[in-house]
């Protein structure tokens, strides 16, 4: 990896390394993280369900055949599922309204209202990607589990957001180190349905197009600790805005108990802060406001350096690449 990197920065003009330029091209960015699979790790909960296993792999044979443009799969999830999802919603709708920042509380009262969201049944992809599209021009796209960092972030450059479908295993609904259609629709869909949250994802996408590996690594961070596991102040208290948390009970309660450490949100220092993935984060970083953590985000995407400049096209969804004299 890093010999890829230092390639980049000497011969820039001929190593970037390959992007989509159109939304079509997102078929390509599939490249799967096989970490935390239920066939392989050994501490998945539902390694030793196969059962789960075998639901997972037909979740995923669906994800791998879709392309763009395709109407989303529906599933037919089983009481098991419902039941899961139940509990779920049940616990984090209690505590969302003391824990929770505002605009997400917004954004899931309308789902609630307009797009079937509730404890008794599991939305649909495809009726969630209709309403984001109406809201924000935000799309879902399944995916069969964690992508490369590269392939992710890409997708969020055409408003193109990448979204599991399984949930997780029933014997451990208060965390999951993986993501699943909790995390997505509890945590991810509120947040994308508002225009600005929206705006800046796609700018930390259009940033890593084409991007270093370094830059990569530290996009990624930056979107870590913001968009998965953000804090903000407002009205005086800390709210949570990051959908790790807000899908997460256990993590959702312990993020805002005085157990982790707080450090104030500063990109610079944000993208270089070691992370784990395995269980609840030591430190969190909490931003002045909401609209701060947006606009210090915005600005940071904006300095990440390239050979070249890109523009999105919503007419064509496609990616303009601009030389930079
Ligand atoms: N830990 C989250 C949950 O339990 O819902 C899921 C993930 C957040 C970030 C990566 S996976
Ligand atoms: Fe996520």
């Amino acid at each position: 990896l890093k010999r890829v990197a230092d390639d980049v920065r000497s011969v820039p003009e001929e190593k970037v390394p390959w992007f989509p330029r159109q939304i079509k091209d997102l078929d390509r960015c599939n490249m799967l993280i096989t970490k935390f699979d239920p066939d392989m790790d050994h501490d998945h909960p539902g390694f030793n369900d196969p059962e789960y296993r075998k639901r997972r792999a037909f979740i995923s044979e669906l994800a791998f055949r879709h392309k763009q443009g395709d109407p989303l799969p529906t599933l037919e999830y089983t009481a098991e599922e419902v039941a899961t999802w139940r509990q779920v919603y049940r616990q984090l709708r209690s505590i969302y309204p003391s824990l929770a920042c505002r605009q997400f509380l917004d954004s899931l009262q309308q789902l609630e209202r307009e797009c079937g969201y509730g404890e008794d049944r599991i939305p649909q992809l495809r009726e969630v990607s209709a309403f984001l599209k109406e809201k924000t021009g935000f799309q879902l796209r399944p995916v069969a589990g964690l992508l490369s960092a590269r392939d992710f972030l890409a997708s969020l450059a055409f408003r193109v957001f990448q979204c599991t479908q399984y949930i997780r295993h029933s014997s451990a609904p208060m965390h999951s180190p993986e993501p699943d259609c909790c995390h997505e629709l509890l945590g991810h869909v509120p947040m994308l349905s508002d225009k600005e949250f929206a705006q800046f994802s796609q700018e930390i996408g259009l940033a890593s197009l084409g991007a270093s590996d370094e830059d990569i690594e530290k996009l990624s961070t930056l979107y870590w600790f913001t968009v998965e596991f953000g804090l903000c102040k407002q009205n005086g208290a800390v709210k949570a805005y990051g959908a790790g948390l807000l899908s997460s009970y256990g993590e959702l309660v312990y993020a805002l108990s005085n157990e982790p450490e707080y450090k104030p949100f500063n990109p610079e220092e944000t993208a270089v802060q070691p992370y784990q993935d395995q269980t609840y984060q030591p430190v969190y970083f909490v931003a002045e406001s909401f609209e701060d953590a947006k606009i210090k985000l915005r600005r940071y995407s904006a300095t990440v350096k390239r050979p070249f400049t890109v523009r999105y096209d919503p007419f064509t969804c496609s990616v303009e690449v601009l030389d930079q004299p």
